[in-house]
């Protein structure tokens, strides 16, 4: 299977990947060298800006990058870390939508507007109210409601909320306990703030029942969705199972059925991807640590088609290459 790595200057992760105007544009994450040691709180995460990348051929053609379109010194409620963004377009403007730790150390959610898919992005003064957590997807339905999912546990601080309110002591679930679920938000009108409460997104079995905490496919961080033959195919990372995981629901909610592993584990702890259609062929967008030498925080971005068998079932994608 042919892979490529689209972005061998410089080191990018958590590729969020959209079509706009006939040409796909990648919203990584920025990765940068980093001193400090590797920690389960996500430390050695240390981005610090945003560039936006573009191209009109996935395997072949050059990726153009558009610069720095967003930085820390921009956002004026900045504390660190400018993880995993989103770009959703909606009548002719652009929203990104990233997540950054406030001056407090908790994660919240910003939104910035541009004119062009390219950007520059301009901030809000304020996070979005009660957002939380980390990794946000935005999804447009064919309705034309915009859906975001998001949350990630460790260093992503899910684990922190229960029902949307923050816990005085926090816990994962364990063993047996149904496994602690990502969240989705239906995006108010002017696309600034949420327009509900969030909720839970459930992944269960064939049975019904809901995967449980010791299993190692249930989610962890880095929700995707896209819809293929009018299904829902929410695709996530089990995290420190360092699977790309997916499972299928009739609606925007859920439940989504479990249905397989898309990507075994790559070289490096994390595994972040989007999935995309462009010009009739499916691609699945990601990262792995090959080029660094395995520095999980050092990453770089990659691409493969993916493909559908006839009941739309993906078939599994080996994360590490065997040298051909
Ligand atoms: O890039 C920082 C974090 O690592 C992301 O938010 C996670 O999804 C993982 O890729």
């Amino acid at each position: 299977m042919k892979k490529r790595y689209l972005f061998p200057s410089d080191y990018m992760a958590d590729p969020s990947v959209h079509v706009f105007n006939g040409r796909v544009y990648i919203y990584p994450s920025h990765d940068w060298e980093c001193e400090n040691v590797e920690n389960d709180n996500g430390d050695q995460y240390v981005m610090k800006d945003y560039h936006v990348l573009s191209t009109d051929d996935v395997m072949n053609g050059e990726v153009v990058d558009h610069g720095k379109v967003l930085g820390l010194e921009d956002i004026p409620w900045a504390g660190r870390q400018l993880w995993d963004c989103d770009v959703a377009e909606k009548d002719g403007k652009y929203y990104m939508y990233f997540p950054m730790k406030d001056r407090n150390d908790v994660f919240h959610h910003g939104v910035a507007i541009a004119d062009r898919p390219e950007g520059p992005f301009i901030p809000q003064p304020d996070p979005i109210r009660g957002s939380y957590s980390i990794d946000m997807a935005v999804f447009k339905d064919d309705d034309g409601s915009y859906y975001m999912y998001f949350g990630g546990i460790w260093g992503g601080q899910l684990q922190r909320y229960r029902d949307n309110i923050a816990l005085e002591n926090p816990t994962l679930p364990e063993g047996k306990e149904p496994a602690l679920p990502s969240r989705i938000v239906k995006l108010s009108d002017d696309m600034l703030q949420y327009g509900e409460e969030p909720k839970a997104v459930l992944v269960v079995d064939e049975e019904g029942k809901p995967l449980t905490a010791d299993n190692p496919y249930r989610f962890f961080e880095a929700s995707w969705m896209h819809k293929y033959n009018g299904k829902y195919y929410l695709s996530y990372s089990t995290g420190d199972t360092h699977m790309l995981c997916y499972a299928i629901g009739d609606n925007p909610y859920g439940p989504f059925t479990y249905q397989g592993v898309i990507l075994t584990p790559v070289v490096g702890w994390t595994t972040h991807h989007s999935i995309v259609e462009y010009k009739g062929k499916w691609y699945l967008f990601h990262h792995d640590s090959v080029p660094s030498g395995g520095k999980s925080w050092l990453r770089s971005l990659k691409v493969c088609e993916i493909e559908y068998d006839e009941q739309g079932h993906i078939k599994t994608i080996e994360g590490i290459d065997n040298p051909e």
